[in-house]
């Protein structure tokens, strides 16, 4: 990890700025009637959990362009992980995938973790590959799969992925499946669908008691004519059909272009069964980018969704925050610095949201009060607020400078061995 007197130092040279930017921000807020302290609170508590798979290098089915000193095993990703959390003071959880980075020894790597002062989110399955040794292939899907003994062995993988998942300590798993066609004829969509979700009750059934199952849509990709959970409807139906402990994973990817995300986020609020997110951006489809630097104002518009739930149903609703990405140009750790840094700063533009008064224009259909309410909070540099937050959790006030100063990268780079691990692409 970095040497805590390393961000000590780099935070003591940036205080007195800091101090005078919070505070005019401070005297700007409390003139429009916001409780600061409060905001910091809520802000303080915001964590996210981070993919296992983010933190090496990924790629494209084009190319990889490995950077020096990316960590080669699970180990080496704790390592970084721990960086990315004493730097930001937010992630405190790592959401493992199996059997990408399945550890040899569940107990031994929890207890690893543990003192790095990290646990584990939601465990991931994967039956869009086929894996040495495999019986049968996924080529023509899994759970979906026409033929039972296919479908028995994804079950069994899933089952496998939970009995890891409990040695870890998680208590969740994320399902997102590859299945689908992409040739119209190639399968019945619905015996297709209603194989899924015949064997999702099985993996349901598996489910340990206070264990909560994700399910993740995608529009496309691999499946280009019809995937099998395309969209929140069919993630909705199986997950209703399930039980109370199936719910809905976004990824905020995975929808086609201009798809309103916030109101699906809505939707699934209303349903009771918006499990969770996968966060990131994307231009044209699952792109994996950094989340907030592509469309900050939706991923601001979606925090704004949650800030409204949780006024409404308090601490009952705790959706699951996840990041989803690939970083092909960024460093991983540098990236993941910055998607953290722009979901808090979402997070904290939705906490400025005057909502008593946005409730009162949206009555009185006054359009352009109620749009101001929004853009307004939204168009508030709340960065201090963010720095003062991360401060608060003994994190860097500037992490990313901060991370340079520390060297960390070019000293993993002097002790790490060459990276040979192909990590692959993210899901
Ligand atoms: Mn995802």
């Amino acid at each position: 990890m970095i040497d805590p007197e390393v961000i000590r130092k780099s935070n003591q040279a940036r205080l007195e700025e800091h101090q005078s930017d919070l505070s005019g921000l401070k005297r700007q807020l409390r003139r429009a009637g916001h409780n600061v302290d409060a905001v910091l609170d809520e802000l303080a508590a915001f964590d996210v959990a981070l993919p296992s798979w983010a933190l090496g290098t990924g790629g494209t089915r084009f190319g990889r362009f490995p950077g020096p000193g990316e960590p080669a095993n699970i180990g080496e990703k704790l390592e970084d992980a721990a960086v990315v959390h004493q730097l930001t003071g937010s992630t405190p959880r790592i959401s493992l995938h199996i059997p990408w980075d399945e550890p040899d020894d569940p107990a031994q790597l929890r207890h690893q973790a543990a003192e790095f002062g990290l646990s584990f989110d939601a465990v991931n399955s994967n039956t869009f590959q086929d894996q040495p040794g495999q019986q049968h292939s996924y080529k023509f899907g899994s759970l979906c799969h026409s033929d039972a003994q296919v479908r028995r062995q994804a079950i069994r993988h899933h089952e496998h992925v939970i009995r890891v998942g409990q040695e870890l300590g998680s208590t969740a798993i994320t399902v997102w499946l590859a299945d689908g066609s992409n040739f119209p004829g190639q399968s019945s969509l619905r015996k297709s669908f209603d194989r899924t979700l015949a064997s999702l009750h099985d993996v349901y059934a598996q489910l340990p008691a206070d264990w909560q199952l994700l399910i993740e849509h995608k529009p496309f990709e691999p499946a280009f004519y019809a995937t099998v959970v395309q969209d929140w409807g069919s993630s909705l139906m199986l997950a209703q059909a399930l039980g109370p402990r199936a719910s809905c994973l976004v990824d905020l990817g995975h929808h086609l272009p201009n798809t309103n995300v916030e109101q699906v986020v809505a939707r699934l609020i209303t349903a009771g069964r918006l499990g969770g997110f996968h966060f990131n951006d994307s231009s044209y489809g699952d792109d994996d980018l950094t989340a907030g630097s592509i469309r900050p104002y939706q991923l601001f518009l979606i925090f704004n969704e949650l800030v409204d739930a949780r006024r409404e149903f308090g601490t009952r609703f705790r959706p699951v925050c996840m990041i989803d990405q690939s970083h092909n140009l960024k460093d991983p750790i540098e990236a993941l610095v910055m998607t953290v840094d722009n979901l808090q700063q979402a997070y904290a533009n939705a906490l400025l949201v005057d909502r008593p008064a946005l409730e009162h224009y949206q009555t009185d259909n006054d359009v352009i009060m109620a749009e101001h309410q929004l853009q307004r909070a939204f168009q508030t540099d709340v960065r201090p607020l963010v720095r003062e937050a991360r401060r608060r959790k003994s994190g860097a006030l500037h992490p990313l400078a901060t991370f340079r100063e520390a060297g960390y990268r070019q000293s993993a780079a002097s002790t790490r061995r060459s990276a040979s691990y192909l990590p692959p692409q993210s899901l």
